[in-house]
């Protein structure tokens, strides 16, 4: 039975207090991401054209993960049953998954990759070789991932067979993302030069934070694993879809000032005739 039950969040029982640590965690996710997709929104109005699809693609990564999480936190709700005082999985025949995660990945990672190639300020053909250079080892890397989480219960080594491919892929992922970092440097106005580089090491500390959580339940079967890789989880998720899409905003909109770009009312202020 071990392996049928898919995730350790099955196989726990949950206190009051960890089962509610649980949703809130899973709630904060969601409620984050639908909460900015109206600035992502508003923030494309002073970006110079070739820059604007970075923050309406950070707005539909927001919309595409906040669906995606609720889904998680209502399978949470449905799949515990509060008896003799205490939170017991598999209520109502519902079993837990993280799965829907991977799933959602699919979709966020290639656009998350996409947005990084255009802020950079790469050309057109460049922009979308770099994108399926990089997207090709990212589903890979989710896709063998999305297989090895299914043996996270009971013997290990499905999980770290899968998790060891899954890691060759994030390393050559990794490779290609450092492409796209020095390719676009090159391009970027000199005072703008430092971002690159510390994106790069907040791309390293968010996106390692996922493997971290796949290994996780080799410390316990626990309650307490249970909720520290939901919050693992979400800590993730906010660095990785929306601080990074609050920083490549904030990157475009200088590089925008820097390559001249004036948006129209500033330019018709400082026009030395007005026009009647
Ligand atoms: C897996 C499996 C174990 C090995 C590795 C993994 C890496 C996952 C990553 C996921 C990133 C997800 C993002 C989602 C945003 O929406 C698949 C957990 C290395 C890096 C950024």
């Amino acid at each position: 039975l071990a392996n049928q039950l898919g995730n350790i969040e099955n196989v726990v029982t949950l206190t009051m207090q960890q089962y509610t640590l649980g949703s809130l965690i899973l709630m904060v996710s969601y409620g984050a991401c639908f909460a900015f997709i109206l600035f992502f929104l508003m923030s494309v109005q002073n970006l110079a054209p070739r820059y604007r699809l970075v923050p309406i693609l950070s707005a539909v990564v927001m919309a595409s993960a906040g669906l995606s999480l609720l889904q998680e936190f209502s399978l949470w709700k449905d799949s515990y049953a509060f008896v003799d005082g205490l939170y017991r999985p598999l209520a109502e025949n519902e079993t837990f998954t993280n799965a829907y995660r991977y799933g959602n990945w699919t979709i966020t990672v290639p656009i998350l990759l996409t947005q990084l190639a255009i802020a950079m300020g790469l050309r057109q053909g460049e922009i979308q070789r770099r994108s399926l250079r990089m997207g090709v080892p990212a589903v890979l890397m989710i896709w063998t991932g999305l297989y090895g989480q299914f043996g996270e219960v009971g013997d290990f080594s499905h999980l770290n067979l899968w998790g060891v491919v899954s890691s060759i892929f994030f390393l050559w992922l990794i490779l290609e993302v450092r492409q796209t970092l020095i390719a676009g440097i090159s391009s970027t106005p000199d005072i703008l030069k430092p971002w690159p580089n510390n994106l790069w090491w907040f791309f390293l500390a968010t996106w390692g934070l996922y493997p971290i959580a796949y290994a996780l339940p080799q410390l316990g079967a626990t309650a307490e694993i249970v909720i520290a890789r939901q919050g693992i989880y979400s800590l993730a998720d906010i660095g990785s879809k929306l601080i990074y899409g609050i920083i490549l905003a904030r990157f475009v909109l200088r590089r925008s000032a820097y390559e001249g770009y004036m948006p129209a009312a500033e330019a018709l202020a400082s026009a030395p005739e007005k026009p009647n």
